[in-house]
């Protein structure tokens, strides 16, 4: 029988390709999906038209519960959330209930259908889960690079938020013995990334002046550092941490960081183009606090999972600008799934 697993989440850039990844794997893959007529639901049918998809939202405890017992999954990997952090402090009470609350809605649905109780183990078959832990929860890091024994101080209402979903993955782990574990991903980009999140707004950007689209582009901060990668390595760390004997967090993440200015100088390079020549930055693109720099050391993951990543830096900006060239030569619109690659 195929293993089947249960995606919230799947119709963003990592759902998307978890899915496909789980589908090579002979999985049966589920996608929760929200709303009467989310258009992204549609996009995502045909790009992904062996996902099933069960109606859900990480605002509702009982559509989890009946989306976990129609499904019967052997694994749930919860990416739903409210992601992009400016957004937080704009809409921080919605953050907490998605971004952070969700997280306690899907523990329990699975511990309510596998019939966990307090400090038993459950009686059927024990469903696996996976939370999308983000290093956002370093946020101002008390050490370089950050591994799984760093401590946390967010900077923003989603880190804030991630670190409860965090500490509650944890304590279903420990007060139920649920397999239940946080990947702490870094940065991970891809042509299917939302175009609000700045490598993306950089390739869109750069593509839009080499085709003669738009003049100038604007950004906040540029000395900010990530530890970038590319996304569709770091859903098979995803994978591989549920299939370990036993449950543990992991730090994921490729151990460089590059800064915005550095971002922007491989992109429009990688177009041919100059970029002092049009990038402007803008006050209003700083945040209220800031996280200067993010850098992960992954070595957990690739002694105990034999992880790695396979896209360097510079691989993944020309992928983007290439891609990003090619959408918007072809007339494609970047804000339609049905254009990803
Ligand atoms: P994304 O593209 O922004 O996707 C977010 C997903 O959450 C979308 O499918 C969205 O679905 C869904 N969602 C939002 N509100 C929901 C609700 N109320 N109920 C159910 N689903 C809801 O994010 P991503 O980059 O793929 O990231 C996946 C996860 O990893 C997120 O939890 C993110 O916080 C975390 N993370 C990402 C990174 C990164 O660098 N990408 C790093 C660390 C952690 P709709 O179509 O319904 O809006
Ligand atoms: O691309 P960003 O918006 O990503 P951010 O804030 O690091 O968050 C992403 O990664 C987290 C993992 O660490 C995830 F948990 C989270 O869900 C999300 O996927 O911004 C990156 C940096 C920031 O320091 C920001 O201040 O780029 C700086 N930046 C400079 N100019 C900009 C811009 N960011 C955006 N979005 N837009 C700009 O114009």
């Amino acid at each position: 029988m195929a293993r089947r697993a249960l995606i919230t989440g799947i119709t963003g850039q990592d759902g998307s390709y978890l899915a496909e990844h789980l589908l090579d794997q002979g999985y049966e893959v589920w996608g929760l999906a929200r709303g009467q007529a989310n258009p992204r639901v549609s996009r995502i049918r045909k790009l992904l038209a062996d996902v099933r998809l069960v109606r859900g939202d990480l605002l509702d405890q009982g559509s989890l519960i009946s989306a976990v017992e129609r499904v019967q999954p052997d694994e749930v990997y919860n990416l739903g959330a409210i992601s992009f952090v400016p957004m937080s402090w704009e809409q921080a009470e919605l953050t907490a209930e998605v971004t952070g609350m969700g997280v306690l809605r899907v523990l329990e649905a699975i511990r309510v259908c596998s019939g966990v109780s307090r400090g038993g183990r459950p009686s059927g078959g024990q469903i696996r889960f996976y939370q999308a832990s983000s290093s956002e929860m370093f946020g101002q890091v008390s050490e370089t690079p950050q591994n799984e024994s760093t401590g946390f101080h967010p900077r923003s209402p989603y880190g804030v938020a991630k670190a409860y979903g965090h500490f509650l993955t944890q304590n279903y782990r420990e007060s139920y013995g649920m397999f239940a574990v946080s990947g702490i991903l870094f940065n991970h980009e891809s042509p299917r990334r939302g175009a609000e999140f700045v490598t993306r707004k950089v390739s869109l950007g750069v593509a839009r002046i080499k085709l003669g689209l738009a003049g100038e582009l604007r950004l906040g901060n540029l000395e900010a550092r990530r530890d970038w990668g590319f996304a569709g390595d770091y859903v098979r760390a995803m994978h591989l941490m549920l299939q370990a004997g036993k449950p543990e967090d992991y730090v994921i993440g490729t151990g460089r960081m590059k800064s915005v200015r550095e971002l922007a100088q491989a992109a429009f390079a990688a177009a041919g183009l100059d970029w002092e020549r049009y990038v402007v930055t803008d006050q209003a693109l700083h945040r209220p606090a800031e996280v200067d720099l993010l850098c992960a050391d992954p070595k957990k993951a690739r002694v105990q999972l034999g992880w790695e990543p396979t896209v360097s830096f510079d691989e993944l900006v020309a992928m983007m600008v290439e891609s990003d060239l090619r959408l918007l030569t072809d007339g494609g619109d970047p804000d339609q799934e049905s254009s990803w690659p």
